[in-house]
């Protein structure tokens, strides 16, 4: 069994409900997963989008969950949840119905096409630390880094506790 954080955001709504609904529903799906034990949620985040254009604010949250699917393995199961809310993938950074990112995977550290881990963009984004410092005050990346310094050095990204 591994402890996998996975990073959950939206910023469009779908069939599935407003962002904050999207999020539920993504959590539910971990949840009655085979092969996923839901252990934890974070509080959800309203956050400034960062990307092109004007975007709608996001709603981010984290999740610890435990798993013994390999990493590919899990990223699969995260993109077709990712599809059931009709995710498109068009801009870089566009908005979107749901995004779930897996943001550590036990102390791996992966580097392949598809898959890098820990998340590259986590170190330097509140949206990603404030909802991991909530499910563990204490977690360190891999190599050693504490989340909340890490959180201490970002700059104000406007992320609001809901
Ligand atoms: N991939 C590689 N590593 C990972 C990983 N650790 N977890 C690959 C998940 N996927 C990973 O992702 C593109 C490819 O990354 C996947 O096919 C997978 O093989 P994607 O979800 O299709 O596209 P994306 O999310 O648009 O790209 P990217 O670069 O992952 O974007 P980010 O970094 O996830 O940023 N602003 C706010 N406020 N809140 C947000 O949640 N999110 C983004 C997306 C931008 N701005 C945001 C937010
Ligand atoms: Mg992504």
């Amino acid at each position: 069994m591994q402890m996998v954080y996975i990073g959950l955001g939206s910023n469009l709504s779908g069939t599935m409900g407003e962002p904050k609904e999207q999020l539920e529903q993504a959590l539910k799906a971990l949840e009655n997963h085979s092969q996923i034990t839901l252990v934890n949620v974070s509080s959800n985040y309203k956050t400034k989008a960062i990307g092109p254009g004007s975007q709608p604010d996001y709603i981010n949250a984290a999740a610890l969950i435990k798993t013994q699917l390999e990493p590919l393995a899990l990223l699969d199961q995260l993109q077709l949840i990712e599809q059931k809310h009709e995710r498109e993938r068009s801009i870089h950074w566009g908005a979107r119905t749901l995004d779930l990112d897996m943001l550590m995977y036990g102390t791996l550290t992966i580097e392949m096409p598809r898959l890098t881990i820990p998340h590259p963009r986590i170190r330097d984004r509140a949206f990603v630390l404030a909802p991991l410092l909530d499910l563990d005050p204490n977690l360190s990346l891999p190599e050693g880094q504490s989340i909340a310094k890490l959180l201490a050095n970002c700059p104000e990204q406007g992320i609001f506790k809901l």
